[in-house]
């Protein structure tokens, strides 16, 4: 079955589904590629079912580019804790899954959709209407072939926000990008706002960021082809996908890491350019027994849980030395003494 004929086979049970309901809660990841899937998804909902939709997110919606989007979009995205998820009909879980630990879904709560492009785990198992592409690059061009097989065109912010979420999951088509999402980019160009898009792109940002970002690189090491970095407490969470994408451009560097606490939570974020290991898997052996994690083959993170109060003990410490010793095993690498990458200026401009 092609990949037209496939979705619209699965347009039709999904619209089964919506016709049991009148209103639709989508809970999402809080970065683009989910923030324009939410979006088309609400989209089709909408105009094949009439259904009244809410969006629920998980953590904050913190890196600029992504306020800036959902500032564009003009719509309301809430914090999970702030809806009412038993009042909705249906739940949606986009470009995220149950127990993924990336989305604010409690663990009792089953969703009766999802629509997401990581690999499939097991809580997906049993839910209503799951449909789970692993060789998609972005779960935005999966939600623009459902907007395709039902015929709409998708309004001119849908359609931007598409074309940016699939650039950016893709990185601008550079990695995990296949037939598919070309496919989508090809479609949606003509019809996205491009000075909207470049706006986009060039979030404005606060003076913390700068601040984040200096201590960022005045704590990362280099070990070998691969560079760690450990941020301390985070202002925004999605500082440390920032960081990991801004060492992975380092010449002699093939994997990245970077870490930082945040809402009683270590945060772990990887990049690789190494074709032979899965950044998700080393993601998952790294956060084993501590957390969860996972992702895609040149993209992943995890998440390992604290106590209230645990962030100030030693464990903390302990904490960071083993995930560093973990990524460093997990990617071949013998050393365990990393060198600074940078030196830091002193007050008089001179280098120390
Ligand atoms: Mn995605």
């Amino acid at each position: 079955m092609t990949g037209l004929k496939q979705t619209q086979s699965r347009l039709k049970k999904l619209k089964a589904l919506w016709a049991r309901g009148e209103s639709l809660l989508i809970v999402m990841q809080n970065n683009p590629d989910a923030i324009a899937a939410s979006c088309a998804l609400r989209e089709l909902a909408n105009k094949t079912a009439g259904l009244n939709c809410q969006f629920a997110y998980g953590g904050t919606i913190g890196r600029a580019e992504n306020r800036e989007l959902a500032h564009y979009l003009g719509f309301a995205f809430h914090p999970f804790a702030e809806v009412s998820h038993q009042k909705a009909d249906l739940i949606a879980l986009i470009d995220t899954q149950p127990q993924a630990g990336n989305n604010p879904l409690p663990e009792g709560v089953q969703p009766d959709i999802i629509i997401d492009h990581h690999p499939a785990i097991e809580a997906s198992r049993g839910v209503a209407f799951a449909d789970i592409r692993e060789n998609y690059g972005a779960t935005s061009t999966i939600l623009w072939e459902y907007l395709t097989a039902a015929e709409i065109k998708p309004e001119t912010p849908t359609a931007t926000a598409l074309l940016y979420g699939i650039r950016s999951d893709t990185q601008d088509l550079g990695r995990e990008a296949t037939k598919a999402d070309i496919k989508a980019i090809e479609a949606l160009y003509p019809l996205a706002n491009k000075r909207m898009l470049s706006q986009i792109q060039q979030g404005q940002v606060p003076s913390v960021y700068y601040q984040m970002l200096a201590t960022a690189l005045a704590n990362t090491k280099l070990y070998d082809h691969c560079l760690i970095c450990g941020i301390g407490d985070l202002d925004n969470p999605d500082m440390i996908g920032e960081v990991a994408d801004l060492l992975l451009r380092h010449e002699q560097v093939d994997w990245a890491m970077c870490y930082g606490f945040y809402d009683d939570q270590l945060l772990i974020s990887l990049r690789t350019q190494d074709y032979a290991l899965s950044a998700g898997d080393v993601a998952r052996n790294i956060v084993q027994k501590l957390g969860t994690g996972g992702g895609h083959a040149r993209m992943a993170g995890g998440q390992i849980p604290l106590r209230a109060n645990e962030r100030s003990t030693p464990k903390c410490a302990r904490l960071e030395r083993a995930i560093r010793s973990r990524f460093l095993k997990s990617i071949g690498i013998k050393t365990r003494k990393g060198r600074p990458l940078i030196r830091i200026p002193r007050k008089n401009g001179s280098i120390s």
